[in-house]
């Protein structure tokens, strides 16, 4: 009855008889500081029409603060524990694959079930791809492209790959946008999007910025002069919790020793916030510890805003390439981010935490029979595979663990469709595990160690503290806490 209903509304809404195309953005790194989002600073008009003219979720969360497993979750549709993917390891993502020969990921699922499928730019984690998924090898530039900047012997010249630990954090060189490589690529998707195609098509594009480092054309940069308004007002860690919940340079303890330097293990809670951010500061021209001055972290967030608006503009390019093809009316936008970032937030720069800030990702769908419309219904990311499933009328392979979310697109049903949005994170190589749930009304997070023994809980109130700065766990009855622990999804 649910699937005639909803088939009746997609011909109400002028489906046609052609499976859409499907265009997939990823933005790699990109909290929701988005002037659809509500951000008053930032320039991104092209992000801000696209969410105009279709469904923008505001409250989307990834199900793994950092790149490589928040992607596999997305792609295959399973959540981090069925994939057991915590690192950026190419070791484990291998495993995973040999242990799950059948398993398809969403490029592979839509080729098999007759889409053209093609990847360009980050899509699976550098290193990461599946070359099964795509009808023609993927595209995602040189190896290393993330650490593209320009020569600073050669400005003007081809751009050059950095040495990770020699990496400046940002430059801003005076260059047209299609001298960086996410305004070649984008050049190249248009000219895709131009051709005409027999079969439907499902074309991936990852744009790598504004992850680190911050390279943008100077354009961008002068559209910002940031001043202390910008600045987060939530910049100290939560007071009574173990600074293992906020700390997210564990993964940077080598980093350091290349530096000559030693990450204090585990740290206090004074070293953690002097530590903290170690991703960021790894890269040339950072101070690698301590405070960072407000002058400092003003540039880091203008360079980061900087990024923001150079992605917005390719966009805006895709988009009306877009316009101009035949396919138009029939081809359904997804924009998603792999996860948040702090600029600040709980003394953290970066990814990597179980927060709101790190975890809360832009979602947009634009499409045929999709509404212009804002909700406040939970999305994870794992429930884009299923959602684009139903919205291509293909069918779903039997192993996805996310929600098809496409009612809140078609039907526009009140926010009840989840009602609460998980992530988790591991820590000093699964030493650590914590793992939250955000609800309507609270996040919870839940920290185990190897064992599995219940180590550290956190609680905030999503109402009264929106930073997630008081930690309300020991003021909770019983009743309550056991009623936290119950959202919890169990682990594997
Ligand atoms: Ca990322």
């Amino acid at each position: 009855m649910r699937c005639l209903l909803f088939c009746c509304l997609l011909s109400t809404f002028g489906y046609s008889a052609d499976k859409p195309d499907i265009l997939m953005i990823a933005v790699d790194d990109l909290r929701p500081m988005l002037g659809c989002y509500g951000d008053k600073n930032i320039k991104t008009p092209n992000i801000d029409q696209l969410a105009a003219s279709g469904t923008l979720f505001e409250r989307a969360y990834c199900q793994y603060a950092k790149c490589g497993t928040s992607r596999l979750s997305l792609l295959t549709g399973l959540r981090p524990d069925a994939i057991g993917v915590f690192s950026n390891r190419d070791k484990d993502v291998a495993d995973f694959r040999n242990q799950n020969p059948n398993l398809k990921p969403i490029g592979q699922w839509f080729k098999e079930n007759g889409y053209i499928t093609r990847s360009f730019g980050k899509i699976y984690h550098d290193g990461w791809d599946n070359p099964a998924d795509w009808s023609e090898p993927a595209a995602p530039g040189r190896p290393g492209e993330m650490l593209e900047i320009v020569d600073p012997e050669n400005p003007s010249g081809p751009t050059i790959i950095a040495d990770r630990f020699a990496c400046p954090v940002m430059q801003s060189p005076d260059v047209p946008d299609e001298h960086l490589f996410a305004g070649r690529m984008t050049r190249d998707v248009m000219s895709l999007i131009a051709e005409p195609s027999e079969k439907p098509r499902f074309i991936a594009i990852g744009y790598r910025r504004p992850h680190l480092p911050f390279v943008a054309p100077k354009t961008y940069y002068d559209l910002y002069q940031p001043d202390a308004t910008w600045l987060t007002r939530f910049p100290s860690p939560p007071e009574n919790v173990f600074p293992v919940a906020w700390f997210n340079s564990d993964g940077y303890q080598g980093a350091a020793r290349k530096a000559g330097l030693t990450i204090p293990n585990p740290p206090n809670r004074e070293q953690a916030i002097a530590w903290n951010g170690y991703e960021m500061r790894s890269y040339q021209g950072v101070r690698k510890n301590g405070r960072l001055t407000e002058s400092d972290q003003l540039t880091y967030i203008h360079a980061y805003a900087a990024c923001v608006s150079y992605i917005d503009a390719q966009i805006g390019k895709v988009m009306r390439a877009l316009e101009k093809s035949k396919k138009k009316d029939n081809t359904v936008v997804v924009l998603w981010s792999d996860h948040g970032w702090h600029l600040g937030e709980h003394s953290a720069w970066g990814k990597m935490t179980n927060y709101e800030i790190a975890t809360r990702v832009p979602l947009i769908f634009k499409g045929p029979g999709i509404q212009a419309r804002r909700t406040s219904s939970f999305a994870e990311l794992v429930d884009i595979y299923p959602t684009l499933c139903r919205l291509s009328r293909i069918e779903m392979p039997t192993h996805l663990e996310g929600d098809d979310i496409s009612n809140q697109l078609i039907e526009a049903v009140p926010n009840s469709v989840k009602t609460a949005a998980y992530s988790q994170y591991s820590r000093y190589n699964g030493k650590y595990t914590g793992r939250a749930v955000r609800t309507d009304r609270f996040r919870y997070i839940a920290w185990y160690d190897r064992d599995k023994n219940l180590i550290a809980e956190e609680y905030y109130d999503a109402f009264e503290d929106p930073g997630e700065t008081k930690n309300l766990i020991d003021q909770l009855d019983e009743d309550k806490i056991i009623e936290c622990r119950s959202w919890l999804r169990k682990s594997k």
